[in-house]
């Protein structure tokens, strides 16, 4: 069985907890690179062409967003980090917000954490990761864009990070994703199902 998202809605943005809207479903938030196609998976999922803002631009998404689904999940798309020059102001501002976030919200189900196949998993994707495991948050990594490379080099860079991230217990799922062709849609849909049907 997988989640089959018949409504999304956007509900608000904001960049601390008395911005948030209720915590009474399960959260699942997708985080990553700025670039590495965070908010096209969110709309690739929820099969909508502009439900999150997409860009080519690095730093799109600047507020935490939040969307509802079905009327009983809630997904957020939170700021990507690491883009070229970012100003120490900035970072430390997305560090702020991105914690806050972490340790106040009390619905988190479980993080999608976007890397980009041809990037590869890099040290803020690591640190990221980590921040997450100290809160036990269920993580996922999902390697995106795999339209990109060749069916071979897709596998190579999934046994890449299964093999870095074997021992690591908060991490669930490794999957490749493109939000051209639809791979790994189903699997982060069925993701999703799984710990809503265990919660
Ligand atoms: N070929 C291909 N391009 C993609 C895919 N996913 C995203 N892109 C492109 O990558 C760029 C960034 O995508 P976004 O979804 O805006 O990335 P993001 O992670 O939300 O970025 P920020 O909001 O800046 O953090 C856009 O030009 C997308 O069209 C994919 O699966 N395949
Ligand atoms: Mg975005």
């Amino acid at each position: 069985m997988h989640l089959n998202i018949k409504k999304s809605d956007f509900v608000k943005s904001g960049t601390e907890p008395s911005h948030y809207p209720e915590d009474i479903y399960p959260e699942f938030f997708f985080a990553g690179k700025s670039n590495a196609g965070k908010s096209s998976m969110l709309n690739k999922i929820c099969n909508r062409k502009k439900l999150a803002i997409t860009s080519k631009k690095p730093g799109r998404t600047q507020l935490i967003n939040f969307f509802l689904i079905n009327n009983n999940i809630s997904f957020v798309d939170i700021p990507g980090y690491g883009y070229a020059n970012t100003p120490k102001s900035v970072s430390k501002l997305w560090e702020k917000m991105v914690l806050n976030y972490l340790s106040n919200r009390k619905n988190i189900a479980g993080m999608f954490i976007a890397i980009d196949i041809r990037r590869g998993v890099e040290d803020l994707d690591r640190s990221m990761i980590d921040l997450c495991s100290s809160f036990d948050i269920k993580s996922n990594i999902i390697i995106t864009k795999s339209d990109k490379v060749s069916k071979n080099e897709k596998m190579k860079s999934k046994k890449i990070v299964e093999d870095e991230f074997l021992t690591y217990k908060n991490i669930k799922n490794i999957n490749t994703f493109s939000s051209k062709n639809g791979d790994g849609v189903i699997d982060v849909l069925k993701i999703i199902e799984e710990v809503c049907k265990n919660n």
